[in-house]
Order: C-alpha cells, then structure tokens, then sequence
C-alpha cells in the first residue's frame, strides 16, 4: 500500500515537471496550460478560488465545466465548482438574469456581461448561452493575461446569426476541404457521438458561432431522408448546450427524388405540402431546427427556374414550409448563366430586381465578391443594392483560392476588407458591415456565414494557421468592429505563445500573409487565372474550358496593348453597379486603387502607374517581392521557435518550403506568360526565371494526369 503510493506520489512529480506534451493542435486555441510565471498564476488565482453556478442544465454544466477547466489548468491547481456562492468571496459566479444590462441598455439575449461585486466576478447575461458566451471570454482574459482586477465589461454580438457553412458529403469527402475528411461520422450516428462533436461545439461557442449548415450546399437528398433526420437530431443534441442550431442545406430536386412527385415547381399545391410535411418532421425531430441553405440554379443545381419560377418563388415556397416554426431560409446569389455577358453581373442582374420579392424568413446569401471567393474582390454590387432584403454575407475559410493548407495566409485582413468597404447606400458610412448587420436598413435579420476550413485532421485545419481563420471568422461575425491584427494578436497568445517578442513577429506575419499572397499569385487586380483543376496552381493561359468564364484569359484580357479587363462603360460597365461615389473611386485608372486596377482597367503595358513604375515592371515587381516575401515569412517563423512546440514549429516550417516553392511558380508561370504579350524584358535588378514558359506549363500538366 505504502508502496503503491510513493508510486503514485512519484508519477504526479513527474506529470507535474515534465515538458507538455508534443501539441498536436487539436485543442485549437482552447490551451489551458499552466500559467508559467508564478507570480502572475497567483494573482488569478485570488480571483478564481472557486466557480459558483446554481445551475444544472447542461448549458450551465458546459459553462462552469469550461471555467472549471480552463482556471484549473491556467492556474495549475483546482478550481472547485459549488452551487452558489453563499457568504464567500474571490471567485466566478455564473448568473442567469433577465434583467441584465450594460451601461444602462438590457443586454441583448446572447449579450454578457463581467463585473466585480462583493469581490466577486460575476458573469451574467439574460440567457444560459449568454452566460456561457461570458464564460470563454474569461478564460480569453486569461489566456491572453489581462487583468482580473475590477473587470467590468460588457459584449453584444452585432449580427445575430453567425454561421459555419459546411461543405460536407455524405460520403465523408469535403468540397473544397484541405484538412482530411469530414468530422460527422455518418454511419456511426446517431449512436455514436464522437467526442470531437463536443470540442468542435466547444470552439464555436468560444468565439460565438451560433448556426452549422452541416452539409455541402451542392446537396444530396439523402439528408432529408428519416434515416438522416435521425442522425442529424443527435449532432443537433450534442451541439444544442453550446448554443449552436443545425442547419440543413437541400437539394431542390427531393420532392422528385424523395417524394415520388413529378416536379419540383415551387408553385405546384403537391410540392408546397411535400415541404411543409418535411419541415414538421424536421422540427419533430429537431425542434430547433435553424431551416434551409439553398444553391439553386447555380453551376448545375436544380431550382425554381426550371419551371419558370424565380428564386423568390422558390425561396418564399421554403420558407413558407417552415409555418409557425422560428427558422430561415437562405437562399444563395452565387449564380452565373452562360454566355450572358461580364460574370461580374450576373448575380446581380438575377437578384437585384427581386429585392422587396422574398418572404420574411429569407436571407439571401453573398459571396463577399462579384466573382468567386478569390484573394482579392471588390466587394459584390449586391451589397447596399437590396435595401429591402436581409442580406448574408458569405465568406470563405478554407483556402480554395488562397494555397489550400500548405500557404500561411490569416484571413482577417481579407474579411476585415470587405466589412469596411463602403456601398454608400445610404451616403458615407453604409459599409458592407452595417448593410449585413441591419443597421443600414433597418432588418430584424441579420447573418455572417463562412465556408468552413475544418476536417478530421486531429489539428482540424491542416495548416495551424487556418485555425486562426476558423478564430478570426467567429469574432469578426460577433464583432466586426475588432480589428483583424488584435484578433490575431489574441489568437497568436492563446494558440501559440505568450512571449511578448514572438507574439509581435508572429501577429505581424500574420496581419502581412495576405498581402503576400496576393503579391505572388494576382498582384495589381489579377484574378481567377488559377488552373482549371488545381485552384492552387497558376495557369494564366488557360483558354478553353467547359464554359467560356472558367478560363483564365476571359479575366485578364491580356493583348499586345495591355492587362486588364475594362468594366467601366467602355467595357462591360460592371462599375455602374456601384453608388456614383464608388464610381468614382474605382473608374478612373489614374486614380483607381492599384489593389482593384485590373478588376475594372485595361492597362497600357507601359502605363505609369502611381508606384512611378510602368505597368509591366510594376506586376513583375511584385510577382517577385511577393514571392520573396515568403522567404521573409521563413526567416520570422525561424526566429520564434524557441518559443513554439517543436512538432507544430516544424509542421509549419515544411509547409513554407512548400510555399515558397509555390509562389515562385506561381512567379514564374505568370512573368513568363504576361511577358509573351508585354515584349519586354524584366526590369533590373529582377532575374529572368531559370525555366521556360513551356517548362512551368509542363508542371499543370502533370497535376491533370490520372
Ligand atoms: O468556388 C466555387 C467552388 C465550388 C463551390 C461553389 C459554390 C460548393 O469551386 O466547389 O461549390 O463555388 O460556392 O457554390
């Protein structure tokens, strides 16, 4: 007995002294690792002696089990829940109260608020879900070593519902997914519920995400199916304490494929009932069920179309089906018909005259940009154009367009760009952010969806760094106010170190990795010259394709004269779409931002820009800055590695080589391709590349054999 206890006592030494173990990311920024410096764990510690919550629903349980998790581990010694606090003091009390408020306004239903009383930190909110938003934003306090003292502050989200677009099969692949295969384990559920179902609930719910569209919006039927209803009722079960709704994306076609019904026409009695009986056993099954995520009469999908209906026939149909039950329908605007003019326009020649058309319960859902998610847009013409109609916007996590999970590119400055931009639908001021959070016009709705970038990878993203999109994504739908470099500045402390020094080159590699990307794949205004099959590769010169919009010439229009494709009116006059102050500052290529010039310019090749440079010296200036960037990027990651893991430091480490390789053939396929059109050499003091044009061809080739 003696014996086995010296043993005991032994092994909690050792677990005690030894180095954490290698980080496999899996914990994402959920680290709770003891608090190295002493005296700082301490000065938590008096606040944190206990963690008093009355409550035993599980939303409570998650949120005092959270805190209790988190201090313990912070903190390095237990941190015991008790049921109220009673007479003591220097710990958390949790507090649902309906009353509660900030700053003299009641708080909004998922709202917190932090505040000391009677030495204690209370963390209330009008809800449970509030409640436990309060919790995480604790632990965020302390993770990213704030104060305790005297904490007295208060959060609404702006945008109420703030979505993960999951782009998921049922056969467990994933569109456009770079992190392995999907998490839901279909032919385990609904039995078995993995544990990661939980983590994953976990995570969303520290950065406040509240919706999952679990499944791919190409859409297979079988999710309406009572079999899938089954499963996707016990995902529902495990992600509801955490505040999070499922959602389902359909397939228009499943009164046909499903029902037995000879159409899908949306005005048709037989189809209206067959959605309405689906609605009822969805929310029998799921009584919170969130409601429908439709792509419709896009790249090959069915919809209303077919039988001479517009989507607001379709989309009001839906949105009917769900009667008196609290859901929503969005409905999404990425559709392009073709052979029907600029792909710019088309979105918005199909959705603009429908504004004021749809049903109360629908959204119509926007990509960030008129084209397609690539690494740089102008914000979409949808935006400020729909007064009447709650718009979502829809943004992409995983990185399609942005060097899939081997380039280190943080997302917050791209998001952060299109929430700034201004529409000037109601004069100054209307940016895209107030347009989707209501304020512009007034809408009782209001939703943020990002395509998510998670997969069965044990660290989730595959790139460590597309946890921090995944992170940025959460906060920025909660509150588009923060800036991008602070959420990656917290990120950065809560996933990766606390070191002041590392923190700072860490968080400025991350603000810049955008930037960097965008120089070495689609500087000036570039864009979609990605290849056909491989959206990471360059193919600039591709020229057939299924359709004519698929290629990369119809977007960059190069000639003997120049670069660019004009949409302004002696063009295609996309610009026109815009408010006359965006006209403005995008119509004129003198003054026409260098980010945004070839998005709407053909520019002479010896053009002088505003750099002093002409435009060919300009784009291979930057083809070869921004590919060299990458070796700046090695050098910093280099320098913090005393500070990191190991395991991650490397992980990391490998995926820059692979990037730097990428970039400069990215580099070198676009310098070579453009300069058979410029005719001239690279301005000094750039080296021509050591391949051919026909060598760096050579390498998509490659990528298309079977
Ligand atoms: O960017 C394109 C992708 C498709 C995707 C489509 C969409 C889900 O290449 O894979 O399909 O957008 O957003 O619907």
């Amino acid at each position: 007995m003696l014996l086995r206890n010296v043993f005991l006592l032994l092994l909690l030494t050792v677990a005690a002294v030894a180095p954490a173990r290698a980080d496999d990311g899996y914990r994402l920024w959920l680290k709770y690792d003891r608090i190295a410096d002493a005296a700082a764990r301490q000065q938590y510690a008096r606040s944190a002696q206990f963690i008093a919550s009355a409550g035993t629903s599980p939303t409570l349980q998650a949120a005092s089990g959270e805190l209790q998790r988190g201090l313990s581990g912070l903190l390095g010694q237990a941190v015991p829940v008790v049921g109220t606090a009673g007479s003591r003091t220097g710990g958390v009390v949790l507090r649902v109260d309906k009353q509660a408020s900030a700053n003299g306004q009641p708080l909004k239903s998922e709202g917190y608020r932090l505040f000391s009383e009677k030495n204690n930190l209370v963390i209330t909110g009008r809800t449970e879900v509030a409640v436990l938003y309060g919790a995480f934003a604790l632990l965020r306090q302390v993770q990213t070593r704030q104060s305790l003292a005297g904490v007295n502050f208060s959060s609404n989200p702006r945008i109420d519902y703030r979505l993960l677009n999951h782009w998921d099969n049922q056969n467990g692949t994933i569109e456009r997914g770079y992190a392995g295969s999907s998490i839901w384990q279909w032919y385990q559920l609904p039995e078995g519920l993995a544990p990661r179902y939980t983590d994953y609930a976990r995570a969303n719910a520290s950065i406040g995400i509240n919706g999952v569209v679990i499944n791919n919006v190409n859409a297979s039927a079988r999710y309406l199916t009572a079999e899938y209803i089954g499963k996707v009722a016990a995902l529902a079960g495990v992600l509801r304490p955490y505040g999070q709704r499922v959602y389902l994306s359909v397939f228009w076609a499943a009164p046909k494929v499903l029902g037995g019904l000879p159409t899908a026409d949306p005005l048709d009695p037989q189809v209206k009932q067959w959605w309405a009986a689906k609605s009822e056993e969805l929310y029998k099954a799921i009584p919170d069920f969130g409601g429908f995520l439709v792509k419709a009469n896009s790249e090959g999908e069915p919809g209303p179309q077919d039988y001479n209906r517009n989507h607001a026939d379709g989309a009001n149909m839906l949105a009917q089906s769900l009667g008196r039950h609290d859901g929503v329908v969005m409905w999404r605007a990425f559709v392009y018909k073709a052979g029907s003019g600029d792909r710019f326009k088309q979105a918005y020649e199909e959705f603009q005259p429908l504004d004021g058309k749809f049903d109360p319960k629908v959204l119509v859902q926007v990509k960030n940009g008129p084209i397609d998610f690539q690494a740089r847009e102008p914000f979409s013409p949808l935006f400020g154009a729909m007064p009447k109609t709650p718009l979502v916007l829809e943004v992409q996590l995983t990185q399609e367009y942005l060097g899939f999970a081997t380039h280190l590119v943080y997302l917050g400055p791209l998001i952060k760009e299109v929430l700034e931009a201004d529409t000037y639908a109601k004069g100054a001021g209307s940016t895209v952010a107030k347009v989707v959070d209501g304020t512009v016009d007034q809408h009782a709705l209001s939703a943020i969806a990002g395509v998510a970038n998670i997969g069965s990878d044990r660290n989730w993203t595959g790139h460590p760094v597309g946890q921090a999109n995944w992170y940025a994504f959460g906060r920025l739908a909660w509150d588009h106010t923060l800036s991008s470099a602070a959420i990656a500045q917290e990120w950065t402390k809560m996933t990766l170190t606390t070191e002041p020094a590392a923190v700072r080159t860490l968080t400025d590699m991350l603000v810049k990795s955008r930037n960097i990307y965008v120089r070495y794949t689609t500087p000036l205004g570039l864009h979609h010259i990605m290849g056909e099959s491989i959206h990471f590769g360059p193919q600039p010169w591709l020229a057939k394709a299924g359709r004519p919009d698929w290629t990369a010439v119809y977007y960059h229009k190069a000639d003997s004269i120049g670069l660019g494709f004009d949409r302004t009116a002696t063009g295609s006059n996309a610009l026109a779409l815009y408010k006359p102050e965006v006209q403005k500052q995008w119509g004129n290529p003198q003054t026409c931002p260098l980010d945004y010039l070839l998005w709407f310019h053909h520019v002479g090749w010896n053009q002088r820009l505003s750099t002093g440079r002409t435009l060919w010296n300009e784009l291979a200036t930057r083809y070869y800055t921004g590919a060299d960037s990458v070796l700046w990027l090695q050098k910093q990651w280099a320098q913090v590695r005393p500070q990191l893991d190991p395991a991650l430091h490397a992980d990391v480490t490998a995926r820059l080589q692979t990037q730097r390789k990428e970039a400069l053939w990215w580099r070198d396929a676009c310098v070579l391709y453009f300069q058979t059109y410029a005719r001239q050499p690279l301005p000094a003091p750039l080296a021509p590349p050591t391949r051919t044009l026909a060598e760096v061809k050579d390498l998509v080739n490659l990528y298309q054999l079977r």
